[in-house]
C-alpha cells in the first residue's frame, strides 16, 4: 500500500467540509409504465409494447424503442413506425403509483435522505453513509462501478472522487436490491450535487449507471443544446433567454451575469450561472406524503358546462379512490381550468380552491368513506368554484380540467381522548403551490417530470414537500405542547390544541378549529356558508349542518358529540346549559387541580 496516497487520501476524504462534500445518486426506473405492465404479464418482455393514454404512447419498452416508437408519439405514428407493436392503456395510474411507492419505501432502507421526484425518479444523499463507509473500507485501490463520464486528469484535492467512487458502488448495491425484490431494471446517476445525478443518469441506459466528477460539470453543461434541458429552467424562462439569443447551455455560460440580470432578479441571474456550469447546491430534501393529491384530465376543447361538470365528475369519483388509499381526511380542494385563448392561440391555466369540511367524509373501520350526499356536496362545491373561474355568460374553450385535494387532516388515535372526538385536524398540511405551465422560477430546483400534453395525470407532487407531520398522539401531544417555543407559535396545528379551554366560548373554537387552517380567521361552523374565494386559497365554508343533539348548540357536530362517552356526553350538556360552571381561569392551577379526576377538563387546561 502506498502511504502517501493513504495519508493523502484519509486527510481530505474525512473531512466533508470540502469543495464538493456532498454524494448524491439519482435512481430513475428503466420505461417505467412499460415495466410496471411487464412484470404483470411477463410475456410481453419480448414483444414492442407501448403504453398508451388518449391518442399518444407516453412510453415504450426498450423492444419498441428499437422500432423508432419516441415517447409522447401519437398512435397513429407510433403503429405506422411499428405495426406490431403491442398497446397497453395507461390511463390507470393505480399499479404504477403503488410500484412507485414500493420503490421509494426500499430506498429507505439506506438510512439516507431520499427525495421522490415525479413517479420514477429519486435522489439519495449518500454522503453521511459514505463517511461510514470510507471507516472500513480500503481506499488505496478503490474502483468506480458502472461507466464513468470522463478520466480525470488529477485527483480533485477535497477527495470527492473517492467518495463518489464509493457511491458508485453504493449505487450499484440499491440497483441490485430494487432488481432483486421488486424486479425493476434502473438507471443511476452519480455526481456531488442534484443537478448532474439527475442529468448524467441518462448517459447509459437502460440498466446502466454512470458517474461525472465536478470538474467535467462545465464541459458536459456545455453539451446541452437547449438550456431547457437544465432541470429548473421552465418554458417561461427559456422563452426570455431564446429572446437574448441563449439558446444552448454554452451559450449561458457565455453570457454576463449582469446581462442576465436585465431580464431576471439578481438571485435568478446568479442561480442560472451556476446551473449552466453543472453548479447546484440544492439539498435532498426527504420526502413526506403528498401534499396535494390530485388528477387532471385533457383534451381537445370542452365548451359546455355539461360536458365539464360530467368530466369533473368522472375526476372526482377516482381522485376518491386515491384519497382512500391516502387515508387522509381532505379538508381543502382545488379545482384548475386550462383556458384556450382562441385569438392569441394560447393557453394558460387558472385555479381556484377553497376549505371544505372534513365532516364530508367519515371513517369507517379505519377506510375513509363517502356517501353520494357527501359526493353531491363536493360536486356542487366543484362546480361553484368553475363558475368562479368562467364567466359562463362568454363561450369559454377548456383544454384541461384537474382537480386536488390540497390539505388533510391528520386523525388522531386512542378513543380516550376527547380532542380526537372534537378536533381532528391536528396536523393540517400546507397547501401546495399550484404547479403553472409557466414556471418563472429558476430560484429553486424543480425537478418535475413533465406530464404529457394529453392524458390523465397524477399530481403527487413532489416538489416542495415538506414531511408529513406523525400522527400525533395525545401523549405525545401534551408533553409537546409543554415544550411550545416561539417558533411552535408558527405551527397553528400545536398551538391552537393547546390553547383549549373548556368553556362555551372556547368550544365554539374547538368546533370550529375542525375547519380552520393555518392563517384563516376562526368562524363558526353553523355560520352560512362563506364564499369568499380567492385564487389561491379560498374560505369557503360550506357545510354548515349544525344542531346534532337537543341540548347541543349548533356549532357541534351530531357524529362527534354521539361518539363521545356518555359521562363526556352528560358533562357537556351541563356545560352548556351553564357555561358559567365551567369556566377556568386561564391562571388558576388551584381551580384545575379541583377538577373531577374524571372530568374532561383536564383536556383542555392549559398546559404550563
Ligand atoms: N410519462 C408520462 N408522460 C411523459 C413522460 C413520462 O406519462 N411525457 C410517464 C411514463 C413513464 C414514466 O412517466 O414510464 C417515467 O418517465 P421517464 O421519462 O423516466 O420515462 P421512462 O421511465 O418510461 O423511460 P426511461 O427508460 O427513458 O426512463
Ligand atoms: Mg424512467
Ligand atoms: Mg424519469
Amino acid at each position: 500500500m502506498d502511504d502517501r496516497n493513504m495519508d493523502s487520501s484519509s486527510s481530505t476524504i474525512t473531512d466533508v467540509a470540502t469543495k464538493h462534500p456532498k454524494s448524491i445518486i439519482h435512481i430513475d426506473i428503466d420505461c417505467f409504465y412499460a415495466q410496471v405492465e411487464m412484470l404483470r404479464k411477463p410475456e410481453l418482455r419480448s414483444e414492442p409494447l407501448g403504453i398508451q393514454q388518449k391518442n399518444i404512447v407516453v412510453t415504450s419498452n426498450y423492444e419498441a424503442r428499437k422500432c423508432g416508437i419516441k415517447k409522447c408519439m401519437l398512435v397513429s405514428e407510433a403503429l405506422k413506425s411499428c405495426p406490431n407493436l403491442k398497446l397497453v392503456n395507461g390511463e390507470d395510474l393505480h399499479d404504477y403509483r403503488a410500484s412507485s411507492n414500493k420503490i421509494f419505501t426500499l430506498l429507505q432502507h439506506w438510512k439516507s435522505p431520499v427525495e421522490k421526484l415525479g413517479m420514477d425518479e429519486n435522489f439519495i444523499d449518500v454522503t453521511n453513509l459514505i463517511q461510514e463507509k470510507i471507516k472500513s473500507t480500503n481506499l488505496s485501490n478503490i474502483k468506480f462501478t458502472g461507466h464513468l463520464y470522463r478520466e480525470p486528469e488529477t485527483e480533485c484535492p477535497c477527495g470527492c472522487h473517492t467518495r463518489l467512487k464509493i457511491a458508485s458502488q453504493l449505487a450499484s448495491e440499491i440497483r441490485q436490491k430494487i432488481f432483486d425484490e421488486l424486479g425493476f431494471t434502473t438507471c443511476a446517476g452519480i455526481a456531488h450535487n442534484k443537478l448532474l445525478a439527475k442529468l448524467i443518469c441518462p448517459l447509459h441506459k437502460p440498466n446502466e449507471q454512470t458517474l461525472i466528477y465536478p470538474e467535467h460539470g462545465e464541459e458536459f453543461m456545455s453539451t446541452f443544446q437547449s438550456v431547457r434541458a437544465i432541470p429548473s429552467i421552465g418554458s417561461k424562462t427559456t422563452e426570455t433567454l431564446i429572446s437574448q439569443n441563449i439558446i444552448s447551455v454554452s451559450d449561458l455560460q457565455q453570457v454576463a451575469v449582469d446581462v442576465l440580470k436585465k431580464h431576471f432578479s439578481s438571485d435568478m441571474a446568479v442561480r442560472l450561472k451556476n446551473l449552466c456550469f453543472g453548479e447546484d447546491n440544492t439539498p435532498v430534501k426527504q420526502t413526506g406524503r403528498p401534499q396535494s393529491i390530485g388528477l387532471e384530465d385533457s383534451f381537445k376543447t370542452v365548451s359546455v358546462r355539461s360536458e365539464v361538470e360530467e368530466k369533473f365528475s368522472a375526476l372526482l369519483q377516482r381522485l376518491l379512490m386515491l384519497v382512500r388509499e391516502d387515508g387522509r381526511i381532505p379538508v381543502s380542494l382545488r379545482v384548475t381550468l386550462r383556458k384556450k385563448d382562441v385569438k392569441r392561440l394560447s393557453s394558460h391555466r387558472e385555479s381556484r380552491q377553497c376549505q371544505i369540511s372534513s365532516s364530508i367524509f367519515t371513517v369507517n373501520g379505519g377506510v375513509i368513506t363517502i356517501t353520494e350526499a357527501g359526493q353531491q356536496k363536493l360536486m356542487t362545491i366543484i362546480m361553484r368554484l368553475f363558475n368562479k373561474l368562467i364567466d359562463l355568460s362568454k363561450p369559454f374553450h377548456l383544454t384541461l380540467v384537474g382537480l386536488a385535494f390540497t390539505k388533510f387532516q391528520e386523525r388522531m388515535t386512542g378513543r380516550s381522548s376527547i380532542v380526537n372526538y372534537l378536533m381532528n385536524d391536528l396536523s393540517v398540511q400546507s397547501v401546495l403551490n399550484i404547479q403553472n405551465d409557466c414556471d418563472t422560477s429558476a430560484s429553486s430546483m424543480d425537478y418535475s417530470a413533465v406530464s404529457p400534453s394529453s392524458s390523465t395525470t397524477t399530481d403527487l407532487s413532489d416538489g416542495e414537500v415538506e414531511p408529513s407531520p406523525k400522527k400525533p398522539k395525545k401523549v405525545n401531544w401534551i408533553a409537546k405542547r409543554r415544550c411550545l417555543s416561539r417558533e411552535d407559535v408558527a405551527s397553528p396545528s400545536k398551538l391552537k390544541v393547546g390553547e383549549l379551554r373548556l368553556n362555551s366560548k372556547e368550544l365554539e373554537k374547538v368546533s370550529e378549529l375542525r375547519l380552520n387552517s393555518r392563517d384563516r380567521s376562526l368562524t363558526p361552523r353553523a355560520s352560512p356558508a362563506k364564499d369568499n374565494m380567492s385564487d389561491t386559497s379560498d374560505n369557503m365554508k360550506d357545510i354548515a349542518e349544525g344542531g346534532n343533539c337537543d341540548e347541543c348548540p349548533s356549532y357541534v357536530d351530531k357524529d362527534v358529540f354521539n361518539a363521545l362517552p356518555e359521562e363526556m356526553q352528560q358533562e357537556l350538556k351541563s356545560m352548556w346549559k351553564n357555561p358559567a360552571n365551567s369556566e377556568l381561569p386561564r391562571t388558576s392551577t388551584r381551580n384545575m387541580n379541583k377538577s373531577k379526576p374524571n372530568s374532561i377538563l383536564k383536556y383542555f387546561v392549559p398546559q404550563k
